[in-house]
C-alpha cells in the first residue's frame, strides 16, 4: 500500500485511540471521584458531621406573620435564600430540606433531627405545609437540614414566632 495513503489512515487510527484513552481516563476519575464522595458521605453520617452552611443564607417564615392570629389548618409557608431545597438523602452541595418545630421542642442540633409531631420534616423539598393546631398560642420555627436531617453550620433558623389559633 501506498504510505502516503496509508499515513492519514494511521494518524486517524492514532487519534481515535488516544481518544479511547482519554475517554477512559475520564470514566476512571468519575469513578474515584464518585467512590471518594460516598466515602466522605457515609464518615459525615457515621460521625454526624454538620455541612457548611453558606455564607450569607437565610431562612424565614414568609407566612404567618409574627403574633398574627389564625386559624387552623394554619398554612406555613418556608423562606429561603442563599441555598435551595433537594429531597432529604440527597447530597448536593448548599441544598437541604426545612424542619418545622412547633411549640419550641428541646433538639439536639448536633445530631439528625429527630421526627415527632412537634419536629416535623419536609424531606420531599416542601416550601409549605398545611399544620393542624389547636386552639391557643403556639410557636413555630423552622429549621434548616442537610441531606441527613442535621442543622447545617453555623445553625440556618429562622425567628422563632408566635401566633394565636381561633
Ligand atoms: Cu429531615
Amino acid at each position: 500500500m501506498n504510505m502516503r495513503r496509508l499515513c492519514p489512515l494511521l494518524l486517524a487510527f492514532t487519534g481515535l485511540a488516544s481518544s479511547a484513552i482519554a475517554a477512559e481516563n475520564g470514566t476512571m476519575s468519575a469513578i474515584k471521584e464518585a467512590a471518594r464522595a460516598q466515602a466522605n458521605a457515609k464518615m459525615a453520617e457515621k460521625f454526624n458531621l454538620p455541612t457548611a452552611a453558606p455564607a450569607g443564607a437565610k431562612v424565614y417564615i414568609i407566612s404567618p406573620a409574627k403574633d398574627a392570629t389564625v386559624t387552623s389548618p394554619v398554612t406555613v409557608v418556608f423562606g429561603l435564600s442563599g441555598l435551595g431545597v433537594a429531597p432529604a438523602g440527597t447530597q448536593v452541595a448548599n441544598t437541604g430540606h426545612h424542619h418545622l418545630l412547633i411549640d419550641d421542642p428541646t433538639v439536639d442540633l448536633t445530631v439528625p433531627l429527630p421526627t415527632s409531631e412537634q419536629v416535623v420534616h419536609f424531606g420531599a423539598g416542601q416550601t409549605e405545609a398545611s399544620v393542624k393546631l389547636k386552639p391557643g398560642k403556639h410557636t413555630l420555627q423552622l429549621v434548616f437540614g442537610d441531606w441527613k436531617h442535621q442543622a447545617f453550620n453555623p445553625t440556618l433558623a429562622s425567628e422563632k414566632i408566635t401566633i394565636t389559633v381561633k
